[in-house]
């Protein structure tokens, strides 16, 4: 019988899947997703961005680049506190992970410090922790593990091929190296990428084939739809297919059966309808808040609401946090509390 987690997937047994009848894909998808997971259970992160814009990299995506003119406002490293009171706001409202994402190549080692405090503070309220802060050396990762973060995002963003055209300082192999560097600390994964970059089928299918053949599935596997910024180089691509978008989530699902797959960047733009079959096609996962880094998400009262007509409920956090409510005597917020506020 074919095990179920493999790291084997060739090109051809990848495309076949995408090129599925829409209905037999969605349908394999959904079988696969219930085999692991409560089909009605969504993971709800919130983001905030703790260092923006004036980065050095060149991603032709992103607002944050410093070498294109997106009118974005600049901000330092936020203070330790500053972030603390974000990410207690983030619970209150219902959130079970807290990201925090700085527009660096790397961390520097005056920033790290404050850094280490960020993960300490948000984990002794009971969340799970997320970083994303460029490249790690392994004292960084290790150091980042010791201080109790849960999940590092580094995203491969798209095909090896096509890398090369959306990134010219750095590659899709430094990528791989921090990836490795956060796997071997024992910080889970979260690694996803992009699509609407103009890119073609092909390169989608490579990206998939890549992320599912890593030596360990990333636990997290983020698809974000493009968010096109005035003044990057992919203003103005032309959009993906809706279709497309949903046949990637169900092949990621396929690929990764044990990987929560998050419906990330691109929901504002989505209809109701469309995020439904993204859940269907086996997205468990969302960026909950109303902001992501620097562009707009859905208002938190429309997806409690869209939850709330699909039967949808927010995935329960780990057993260790909850344990630490149990020791402090008090109930862990729920997502509709929130809606009392
Ligand atoms: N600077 C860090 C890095 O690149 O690793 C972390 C932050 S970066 C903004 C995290 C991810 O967000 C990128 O890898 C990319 O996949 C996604 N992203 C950035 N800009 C985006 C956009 N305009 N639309 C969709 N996704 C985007
Ligand atoms: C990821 O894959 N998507 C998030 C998170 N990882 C850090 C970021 C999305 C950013 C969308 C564009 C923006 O708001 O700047
Ligand atoms: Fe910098 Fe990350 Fe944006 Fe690339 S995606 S320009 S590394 S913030």
């Amino acid at each position: 019988m074919t095990p179920v987690i493999r790291h084997d997937w060739t090109f051809e047994e990848v495309r076949s899947l995408y090129d599925l009848p829409f209905n037999d894909l969605v349908f394999q998808a959904q079988s696969v997703h219930r085999q692991h997971f409560d089909p009605n259970a969504v993971q709800v992160s919130t983001l905030l961005s703790i260092k923006t814009g004036a980065c050095p990299e060149d991603c032709k995506y992103c607002s944050q680049s410093g070498h294109y003119n997106t009118e974005l406002e600049k901000e330092k490293l936020m203070a330790v506190e500053k972030v603390l009171d974000e990410a207690r706001r983030a619970k209150e409202n219902g959130a079970s992970r807290f990201c925090m994402g700085a527009a660096w190549k790397h961390p520097s080692a005056k920033d790290f410090p404050h850094v280490l405090e960020m993960v300490k503070g948000v984990r002794a309220m009971g969340m799970e922790t997320c970083m994303t802060l460029g490249a790690l050396s392994v004292e960084q990762t290790e150091a980042l593990a010791e201080a109790g973060l849960d999940y590092y995002n580094h995203n491969i963003d798209t095909s090896r091929d096509y890398y090369k055209t959306i990134i010219s300082t750095r590659s899709f192999e430094d990528r791989l190296d921090t990836l490795a560097h956060v796997r071997d600390a024992g910080i889970k994964v979260c690694c996803g990428g992009i699509v609407g970059m103009g890119e073609g089928m092909n390169d989608r299918i490579e990206f998939l084939k890549e992320l599912a053949n890593l030596p360990k599935h990333p636990e997290s596997v983020p698809i974000n739809n493009l968010v096109k910024i005035k003044g990057t180089p992919l203003e103005d691509v032309d959009d993906l297919d809706e279709f497309e978008f949903i046949r990637m989530i169900a092949v990621a699902r396929i690929l990764m059966p044990e990987s929560h797959v998050r419906l990330s960047a691109g929901r504002e733009e989505m209809n109701d309808q469309m995020q439904a079959l993204c859940f269907l096609a086996g997205a468990n996962s969302i960026f909950y808040g109303e902001k992501l880094l620097t562009t707009p998400n859905p208002e938190e009262h429309d997806d409690m609401r869209l939850f709330q007509r699909l039967g949808i409920h927010p995935e329960e956090i780990e057993l260790e946090e909850k344990l630490s409510h149990e020791l402090l005597r008090e109930e862990p917020p729920t997502f509709y509390d929130a809606m009392s506020h």
